[in-house]
């Protein structure tokens, strides 16, 4: 159990989700340069729910995520270095250079893959939650995705069949309420998504406000009940992304979501609140060996050489 009154819980946590925000708030700062090579859809906002979820998570467990992905590949333990030469495309990189922001991928962290294709990472986890059952392995397989993946029917395919099979899987839903500009409610007769997810017989909690102590708890509560052979689990947990949906940019002028909605998640950010929580000495020294870790990291990737043409055709299936 996470308490929030023990100083080394807060303190872990805020080391996390303060290198994820500062690692995106560095991709924003960098991006006119156009060092970044790749489209960025960044999770500013939405932190709380990797760290939460995946600090539960045992270094053989295996994290499959969306194009939105930063968070969870950092959250999981990802090397900074080499995310940061991937996204400049230098061969440092996890995958080379070739991957960028979208295509996340790093067997060392236990991050399989994520993709821009809604919906498609989540066949993919059951399908290893599968492979690992078959081959006797302790590992629980974690997937995250926005709640407008729900809307695809291989997302129903999935549930059921990870239902059925009982598979070792937690199913995380980011609940940001918007698809790119279009609202859940304009997408769902009811968007009930726990409930849909009862319908396949899986266990299902919602948790409000992206309440990083809540997301953490449910998880840890989830994931027991996997280890204990109940099947897969599902958390539905609420949360706000606060850029646009895609790029570094803020989104207000397009005017599809109230500023008084973007406002009240901003005021509730599970980062001040961690770090509200954390004496100045104890908060400064986490701030600082982060700041010090990212800066390593972008002179890492600018020192990088970009590949050769010849890679290109490497490590491609046809
Ligand atoms: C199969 C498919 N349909 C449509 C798109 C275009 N598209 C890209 S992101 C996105 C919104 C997805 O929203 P959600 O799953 O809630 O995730 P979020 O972007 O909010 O993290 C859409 C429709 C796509 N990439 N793939």
């Amino acid at each position: 159990m996470v308490n929030p009154d023990n100083v080394a819980d807060v303190a872990a946590l805020y080391e996390r989700i303060y290198l994820i925000r500062r690692v995106e708030e560095e991709i924003i700062r960098i991006y006119p340069t156009d060092k970044v090579k790749s489209p960025v859809h960044l999770s500013i906002g939405q932190e709380s729910v990797s760290v939460g979820v995946c600090s539960n998570l045992r270094s053989q467990d295996i994290v499959y995520a969306t194009y939105r992905g930063h968070a969870a590949y950092l959250a999981k333990g990802g090397n900074l270095n080499k995310m940061f030469a991937e996204l400049y495309g230098k061969v440092g990189g996890f995958a080379s250079g070739k991957a960028g922001s979208m295509h996340l991928g790093d067997i060392d962290a236990g991050m399989i893959g994520t993709s821009a294709i809604v919906s498609t990472s989540i066949p993919l986890a059951v399908g290893n939650a599968l492979a690992m059952r078959m081959q006797g392995r302790d590992v629980v397989t974690v997937v995250f995705f926005g709640e407008g993946a729900t809307d695809e029917g291989v997302y129903h395919e999935s549930l059921n069949f990870a239902s059925l099979k009982k598979l070792p899987i937690l199913f995380v839903c980011e609940n940001n309420f918007y698809a790119i500009y279009s609202h859940v409610r304009d997408r769902m007769p009811d968007a009930n998504i726990c409930e849909r997810a009862n319908a396949y017989r899986i266990p299902a909690k919602k948790i409000e406000g992206g309440d990083i102590f809540a997301i953490c708890n449910a998880a840890r509560d989830s994931l027991a009940a996997i280890n204990a052979g109940e099947g897969p689990q599902f958390l539905e947990c609420m949360t706000y992304r606060w850029r646009d949906h895609v790029g570094p940019g803020e989104d207000r002028h397009i005017e599809y979501r109230p500023d008084s909605e973007l406002d009240r998640w901003i005021k509730d950010d599970q980062v001040a609140r961690l770090a509200g929580m954390l004496d100045a000495a104890t908060r400064d020294k986490i701030e600082s060996s982060t700041n010090s870790r990212i800066a390593a990291a972008e002179t890492a990737a600018e020192e990088s050489p970009f590949p050769d043409p010849e890679i290109m055709y490497t490590n491609v299936y046809q």
